[in-house]
């Protein structure tokens, strides 16, 4: 994959929509930049990204439009999670769609997002990780944890390194049918929050539920009033997590 380092940037995600709308890069790059002055979260939320206190990066891949591109969030997430199991980072989780959990804060969030360019579309998987954060904001404190306040040091560059073989191991195995069941197995034995009631939106009604697993489209699945309804996206809210 090729790489792309930047001191600062607004968003590795934004810079990679403005370089592939430029034709300044294509599939298969990766875009670092050491801070974020307006790193993005999903829904118009925004990403903390002060310097050297996260990894802050984004994948690009060529994508085929008509083989469910949605399936490279949780791909992104397995393959972070495996990333830092491989460290031996303990007491990991995935929170639908888009965590990784250290117990039940937040250690890493991705931003899956995708843009057509002369017809091609191209993803654009933006993931960020807490690595040297020694403290976070009130608002932040109960929700947030990093690396260092888990007492894990690992170095950002042989965390980048891994997580990019990783990423291009689990991307290979969706791709596949027969991996892709191995990989959608794996990914509900680590699901936080299988079991427990949810609160989610579905066409704008609240309903509660029960998480049941995820799908192999990747779609979270969820029994509600005796029916199995299947979110694509959004927010779900678990009972309990941030307590
Ligand atoms: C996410 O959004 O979790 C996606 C975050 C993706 C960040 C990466 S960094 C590289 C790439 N370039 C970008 O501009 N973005 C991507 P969401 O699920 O909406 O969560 C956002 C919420 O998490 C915020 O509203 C805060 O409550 C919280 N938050 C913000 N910064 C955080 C941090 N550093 N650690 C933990 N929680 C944080």
């Amino acid at each position: 994959m090729k790489r792309l380092y930047f001191d600062i940037l607004d968003s590795t995600n934004e810079k990679a929509k403005r370089m592939l709308r430029n034709k300044e890069i294509s599939s298969d790059t990766l875009i670092r930049a050491l801070e974020q002055s307006s790193g993005k979260g999903r829904l118009g939320r925004s990403w903390l990204s002060k310097k050297g206190e996260g990894l802050y990066l984004s994948i690009i891949k060529e994508v085929d439009i008509n083989k469910n591109p949605s399936i490279l969030t949780v791909a992104a997430a397995i393959a972070v999670f495996k990333s830092l199991e491989s460290f031996d980072v303990k007491d990991l989780g995935i929170k639908w769609p888009n965590d990784i959990l250290i117990g039940s804060k937040k250690l890493c969030g991705i931003l899956s997002e995708l843009i057509e360019v002369d017809g091609r579309f191209f993803a654009i998987i933006g993931i960020g990780i807490n690595v040297n954060n020694k403290s976070f904001s009130e608002d932040l404190t109960t929700k947030a944890t990093s690396l260092f306040l888990e007492n894990v040091y690992i170095d950002m560059m042989d965390l980048m390194d891994n997580l990019e073989l990783s990423f291009e191991e689990v991307y290979n195995k969706v791709s596949d049918r027969w991996n892709l069941e191995k990989i959608v197995n794996f990914l509900n034995d680590h699901l936080i929050g299988i079991g427990n009631t949810v609160e989610f939106n579905y066409k704008g009604t609240k309903f509660l539920g029960i998480i049941d697993g995820i799908n192999a489209d990747g779609s979270l699945r969820i029994i509600s009033e005796g029916r199995l309804m299947d979110i694509f996206s959004g927010e779900i809210t678990l009972k309990g997590l941030y307590k």
